[in-house]
């Protein structure tokens, strides 16, 4: 622990050196106000003990600039040496942001008092800063779980139903197009049944992750709806566009080659999709029920047409 002694009568900053040196702590001594404002800067003390009455710059002027000194968050303790306690002088200290006081002579024992009083308070200060950083990450941490799938690592179906709110409500102020594609696997009861559910679970994720892939737009997200159901959206997309994307990942399932023995379609895992575009009226801020309806009444016609397919 370094402390900075600002003091201008050199018997009485010899002294308090001398007492802070025995205690075991690093000193460095100013002569005047302006000379201790630099030594703050340059020196970054653990604790300063500031004279009052100086020539030139005195200790509430040191003081207001050295707290104007600190960052955010930054607080080094400032201990005023004063010769009478004035309740005067005691008022500006502390509205200068001086933390305590020490009348001179300074007694060794309520300097040692003080300086062990503001170590405590420091190391308090630094744990709690240190403990409120990690309940931020903590924070943070989980804010980021709570709208990621657990199994897949893609968004989630919290995630997905607040982008879709937010998209919708976007695209009626904009006037823009917004497509949804609801995408399912097929047969995915019988690749379960046939492979275990372990397999199961590894196929979902390399589904999602090539769905992910396909996605074109930094806007655009998909999300894991449900069980084997995803479900994407496209912000400003007409539905010519979305069902290219719909085509690139219906193709880039069946090009995993998942073997699915059991499939009806192509041996393969695929996926149907279904397809769907409104461009909601102004002020509508509801109507995303809608949307869905329809994404799913194209994700049913797609299997009733075979699976491994698109509909719209
Ligand atoms: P369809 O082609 O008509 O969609 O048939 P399907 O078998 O895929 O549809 P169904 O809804 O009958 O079955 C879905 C299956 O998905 C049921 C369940 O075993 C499986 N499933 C749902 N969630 C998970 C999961 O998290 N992991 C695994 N391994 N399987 C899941
Ligand atoms: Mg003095
Ligand atoms: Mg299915
Ligand atoms: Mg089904
Ligand atoms: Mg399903």
């Amino acid at each position: 622990m370094k402390v900075l002694v600002i003091e201008d009568t050199v018997t009485s900053a010899t002294l308090v050196c001398h007492q802070l040196t025995k205690m075991g702590l690093l000193t460095v001594h100013a002569r005047d106000g302006e000379s201790g404002v630099e030594m703050f800067k340059r020196d970054r003390p653990d604790l300063v003990l500031l004279d009052i009455i100086m020539p030139g710059m005195d200790g509430f002027e040191v003081a207001h600039r050295i707290r104007q000194l600190e960052q955010d968050g930054d607080w080094t303790p400032i201990i005023f040496l004063t010769a009478r306690a004035s309740e005067n002088d005691l008022q500006r200290a502390i509205e200068v942001g001086g933390d305590d006081y020490l009348v001179k002579p300074v007694s060794e024992v309520v300097l040692k008092a003080k300086v062990n009083a503001m170590r405590r308070i420091a190391q308090m200060r630094s744990s709690l800063l240190v403990l409120t950083r990690k309940l931020d990450d903590a924070n943070r941490e989980l804010t980021r779980l709570s709208s990621v799938d657990g199994l897949t690592g893609i968004a989630n179906r919290r995630r997905f139903d607040e982008t879709l709110h937010r998209e919708w409500r976007r695209a009626s102020r904009t006037g823009k197009p917004l497509s949804l594609l609801v995408i399912d696997v097929d047969h995915f009861k019988l690749f379960n049944d046939n492979y275990g559910h372990q397999v199961g679970d590894e196929c979902l994720k390399a589904v999602a992750r090539t769905l992910e892939q396909m996605l074109r737009r930094p806007p655009d997200l998909v999300a894991r709806y449900g069980g084997e159901e995803f479900a994407a959206i496209l912000p400003e997309t007409e539905l010519d566009g979305a069902l290219a994307v719909a085509e690139a990942m219906r193709a880039g399932i069946e090009g995993l080659g998942i073997t699915h023995r059991f499939s009806s379609t192509a041996g393969v895992v695929t996926v149907s999709i279904g397809a769907a575009t409104m461009t909601p009226d102004r002020g509508d801020e509801h109507g995303f029920v809608s949307l869905l309806k329809a994404s799913d009444e194209a994700l049913y016609r797609a299997k009733k047409n075979g699976r491994n397919k698109l509909a719209a």
